[in-house]
């Protein structure tokens, strides 16, 4: 256990640092040299810097750096564009960095000329503005982005939160001279009425199934059909499966079937109820993932993390919960 407010720390504080770059003089003040291990600041600029001075020169070039840091032991340099946060003072479990805020940075001669906007890149000697990143996509209520890379070539993803579903269903976007391609964003909307459609229909073994092409995370597929007076489909023996194959007609949509385990273990499948998966008609090498929930693809399983979102199945029928058949 160790506080920031040491002499030490105190006097890093004060310590500015003059080097040569490029046969310009460029001096800055470090805030931190210690950063916690884990800790959640959000989207980053990330770019490979051999030297701390180096990554400080990056963060002066960028209008929209607001600090910097740069972790010794994997050279890597984050250039971030929020306020900075105030760091826990007791932290037992760091990593050897620098932060620098982007004000404690001197003077920077020829970027002044530049004259760049934000989210543009200064090139102090031709002088001129350069799109090399994309901008953070915009917050968005129930999504979360998957990646945090933004460079040109960067690809990032976006699922929904649980109680949201997708209303715009971009797969992924890349970076490409400054600007994402291709927008719309995805965007999440709140789950309500999670209409499944109304074509439930009647199968060979008596239950009665709905095909919803509504794209929701496993955990929202759940709370659909239980909504919709069902339940996520349940395959538990060869004659589910046949009569399902013989429903899908071939079909190679990717759907939730009821089924997930917490952890990678392969027999640890379970039920939504919790009953023990045993008969399973995994399409090999799968499962292969940790943590996952079933799908169905083709005629066999494949698993996938619980978090993305496909349509799925639903059921009813007395035999698997009692739930009433309700009129057309
Ligand atoms: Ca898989």
């Amino acid at each position: 256990m160790e506080s920031y407010l040491t002499f030490e720390f105190v006097f890093f504080l004060t310590l500015s640092v003059i080097f040569i770059a490029k046969g310009t003089l460029l001096s800055y003040t470090v805030t931190q040299r210690k950063c916690p291990k884990k800790i959640e600041l959000g989207f980053a600029t990330m770019l490979e810097s051999k030297v701390a001075d180096d990554c400080v020169e990056k963060c002066a070039l960028r209008n929209h750096c607001t600090f910097l840091m740069y972790v010794h032991r994997v050279n890597i340099c984050k250039l971030y564009s929020v306020d900075i946060p105030s760091f826990p003072e007791d932290v037992t479990n760091t990593v050897p960095c620098i932060i620098v805020k982007r004000s404690d940075i001197g003077p920077l001669p020829g970027v002044d000329v530049c004259n760049c906007q934000d989210w543009e890149t200064c090139d102090p000697g031709s002088k001129a503005c350069r799109k090399t990143e994309c901008p953070p996509p915009p917050d968005m209520m129930g999504r979360s982005v998957l990646g945090n890379l933004n460079h040109n070539g960067a690809r990032i993803r976006f699922s929904c939160q649980a109680g949201y579903h997708v209303t715009n269903s971009g797969k992924s976007f890349t970076c490409v001279d400054g600007e994402w391609q291709t927008p719309p964003f995805t965007s999440c909307d709140i789950v309500t009425a999670c209409a499944v459609g109304n074509k439930w229909r009647t199968t060979e073994l008596g239950l009665l199934l709905v095909v919803a092409n509504t794209e929701v995370t496993y955990d929202n597929a759940l709370m659909c059909c239980h909504n919709n007076v069902g339940q996520l489909l349940r395959v538990d023996s060869l004659e589910v499966k046949a009569m399902l194959d013989k429903e899908m007609a071939g079909s190679n949509d990717e759907l939730w079937l009821d089924g997930r385990r917490f952890d990678n273990d392969v027999n640890g499948f379970v039920f939504s109820d919790g009953t023990p998966i045993t008969e399973t008609f995994w399409l090999p090498p799968e499962p292969n993932e940790y943590a996952s929930c079933i799908r169905r693809v083709g005629e066999y399983w494949r698993d996938r993390d619980c978090k993305y979102q496909f349509g799925f199945i639903c059921q009813r029928s007395k035999e698997n919960g009692g739930f009433n058949i309700p009129a057309a």
